[in-house]
């Protein structure tokens, strides 16, 4: 709480100043003409040393105390700017975080570990309060949760979790239950097709290579299908959760496979409205020739249901900040808190979507 120390010290001296202008004042009755005089350097510090207004001094004193004690610095490393889905829950958790009135150091690691591990370790030596982290990869983050650990500064895995033993390295992992969006998204396909015969060929794109998302999205879908042998992934490769990575990959599925694909199925909306784009460059309808599935619910994915370009989203929310910082301050208020908190979520289909569009927040 450094930096807050620097805050305490001018908020107490911008209130000495108006108690002593208040005090000068009242002693002047009708003022005089130096009331407005701006000597204020050397009657600050004169007034500091005068007994008659100790007490006001010190209760302002410890009002001022109160408050910035409440104020925390929060670090905060992010995935990156990957996604309509990213974008929003940046938006969530810098907006949660500053409207508390707490002071946030916030940085975007681009999708690359390197970068996350630096910005804790940055976030360690400011000596913040607590540190928010949505690892890009469930592994490789052990040394640096360690470390942050031993400096006493507790750490929130928001959105992602990490593949650690050690529980211990963060209080809580509040995030979405991604194996069960897989599998709504398998549940869904099933009853879709139902009165479909014979094998059904599925292409997948899967997310960032190593992530808790894309890692528990496949296993979820693969979960649910494995009791439905006719449903069959043909190919599956990682577009990283970029529209542009799911055009190009989707380009190199149809390629080699392109009139035997019936289904699509993106571990997010993105990669799913890129490829969206492939289908329709290489002659085919998106929806109609082939079954487009995505996850998160971002407005792109509404907008591409409302065109008839897209059969259903999985709910990914990714507005918990307000919880997320509620969760900072009870901890630092003392409270013991469960290790994993779900985000509650629904799933959305095209004959829904023209009626929702309008009330979608992200
Ligand atoms: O689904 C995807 C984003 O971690 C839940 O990351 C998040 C995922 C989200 O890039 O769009």
């Amino acid at each position: 709480m450094k930096k807050l120390f620097k805050g305490r010290v001018i908020l107490f001296l911008a209130l000495l100043l108006l108690l002593m202008l208040s005090a000068c004042g009242n002693s002047n009755e009708e003022g005089s003409a130096n009331t407005d005089d701006n000597n204020n350097a050397e009657n600050n510090n004169n007034t500091m040393n005068e007994p008659e207004n100790n007490n006001n001094e010190e209760e302002a004193a410890e009002e001022v105390e109160a408050d910035s004690d409440d104020q925390l610095v929060i670090g905060f490393s992010q995935v990156g700017a990957e996604s309509e889905w990213r974008t929003a829950n940046t938006a969530s958790i810098q907006d949660a975080i500053t409207d508390a009135g707490h002071e946030l150091q916030f940085s975007d690691g681009q999708q690359q570990q390197e970068n996350q591990i630096s910005a804790i370790r940055s976030f360690i030596s400011q000596e913040v309060d607590a540190i928010v982290f949505s690892p890009v990869v469930e592994t490789g983050f052990e040394t640096v949760m360690q470390e942050a650990k031993d400096a006493g500064i507790p750490i929130f895995l928001a959105d992602r979790a990490v593949d650690i033993e050690d529980d211990s390295l963060w209080v809580t992992f509040l995030g979405s239950d991604f194996v069960e969006e897989g599998r709504k998204a398998a549940r869904w396909l099933v009853e879709e097709m139902a009165d479909h015969d014979g094998e059904i060929n599925i292409v997948e794109l899967q997310g960032t290579v190593g992530s808790a998302p894309a890692i528990d999205r496949k296993a979820g879908f693969e979960e649910v299908l494995e009791d439905h042998p006719q449903f069959v992934i043909t190919q599956s490769q990682t577009g990283d959760f970029t529209r542009t990575d799911g055009k190009e990959v989707m380009e190199s599925f149809l390629r080699s496979d392109g009139d035997n694909i019936d289904v699509l199925y993106s571990h997010n909306d993105d990669m799913a409205i890129g490829a969206i784009q492939a289908i329709e460059e290489y002659g085919l309808k998106p929806a109609e020739d082939i079954i487009v599935i995505g996850v998160d619910a971002v407005k792109g994915a509404f907008e591409a249901m409302v065109a008839g370009k897209m059969n259903v989203t999985i709910e990914c929310n990714p507005q918990f900040g307000p919880q997320l910082v509620e969760l900072i301050e009870d901890h630092i208020g003392g409270e013991e808190l469960p290790k994993r908190i779900a985000v509650e979520e629904d799933m959305y289909t095209m004959d829904q979507a023209a009626d929702l569009i309008d009330s979608r927040q992200y």
